[in-house]
């Protein structure tokens, strides 16, 4: 059992399961995470003593003005998951395309989808951002790994969790029991725990949506802003999603990204953003939907695939799918 301080290494060996080629598979690609997170985390921190605010120049393929750190972020954890050896494809909401993974991608077990810094335009205003990842065995054998193995619903995810970069930086994963939590502590260099199967909060009529876009919306989303504001709710919107989807899991609440009349699939992606946090909320007992279907249900037919979602807590997803019922 796992004490009070255990460290993320140590957790994740104990929580490895049959679905790994080895018991110790976990707990390494965990720690290369980790690794690239403890880096990204002390760049942000020096961001603006590193003239590395700001634009890198260029459009990511979804059209999304890349940051410098965006940049970092996606090579640091790129570089930390091929030093393992262990991963045979992965792609990044910052790649058009898969990222070579050299020799490993015949003989690496595993695929990695990540984003590697969310929220980036939080960046240069210091508010929280996060990196997003999930973790698939592969399907093909003796093969280089392709589309087959990555173009996957997440019902078929590992393991999934995400590093927020807030006022301490929090590494939570899940490998299908339970949502663990760890704080870096920046002294010891290491993340120690600090919530174990931790429960998603209940409903505290709290709401995160960006609803400037409102005049965009369609009636069922429309309809339902106007029902939780009649209701009382509060609204809370950071604009990174990991540290408002973070926010509600502790405190209560749903985030909602809508399609909507001019992006019908919406902004969020989801084999990087949406996947990997429904299987967080589901195992924290919230849940995730595109307001019809559960998130960990939909095929992606892209890496790319973008997908309305609502996500949080159980009854508030509900409700919210009863406005998308008709
Ligand atoms: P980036 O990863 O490109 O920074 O996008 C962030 C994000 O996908 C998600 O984290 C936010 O919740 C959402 O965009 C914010 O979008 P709006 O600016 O449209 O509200």
């Amino acid at each position: 059992m796992s004490s009070a301080l255990s460290s993320l290494f140590q957790h994740a060996m104990d929580n490895s399961n049959d679905e790994f080629a080895q018991p110790s598979d976990l707990a390494v690609l965990l720690n290369a995470i980790g690794s690239a997170g403890k880096f990204i985390s002390s760049e942000i921190n020096r961001a603006a003593l590193r003239d590395i605010f700001g634009s890198a120049g260029a459009a990511n393929v979804t059209g999304d003005e890349q940051q410098k750190l965006d940049v970092i972020g996606d090579n640091v954890v790129a570089e930390a998951l091929l030093s393992t050896g262990l991963v045979c494809a992965m792609s990044s909401e910052e790649n058009a395309g898969m990222i070579n993974c050299g020799d490993a991608a015949v003989s690496g077990e595993y695929v990695v989808v990540y984003d590697p810094v969310d929220g980036s335009s939080n960046i240069d205003v210091a508010a929280p951002i996060g990196t997003i990842f999930g973790i698939y065995r592969r399907l093909t054998e003796g093969v280089p790994a392709g589309d087959a193995d990555i173009l996957r619903p997440g019902s078929e995810m590992l393991a999934a969790g995400y590093v927020l970069y807030g006022s301490s930086t929090i590494f939570c994963y899940t490998s299908g029991d339970g949502a663990h939590f760890f704080t870096l502590d920046p002294t010891l260099g290491d993340y120690l725990l600090t919530g174990e199967s931790v429960r998603s909060h209940g409903s505290s009529h709290v709401y995160s949506a960006n609803e400037g876009n409102s005049g965009k919306w369609n009636n069922p989303d429309l309809n339902w802003v106007e029902h939780v504001k009649s209701e009382g709710y509060s609204g809370r919107y950071i604009g990174a999603l990991v540290a408002d989807f973070h926010r509600n899991l502790m405190k209560g609440g749903i985030y909602a990204y809508p399609g909507d009349k001019s992006s019908p699939s919406g902004k969020l992606r989801l084999l990087f953003e949406c996947a990997p946090l429904a299987l967080v909320a589901e195992q924290a007992g919230g849940a995730a939907s595109d307001g019809k279907t559960a998130i960990r249900d939909i095929e992606p037919d892209q890496l790319h695939h973008r997908t309305p979602m609502y996500i949080g807590n159980a009854d508030e997803v509900a409700l919210l799918e009863r406005f998308h019922q008709s």
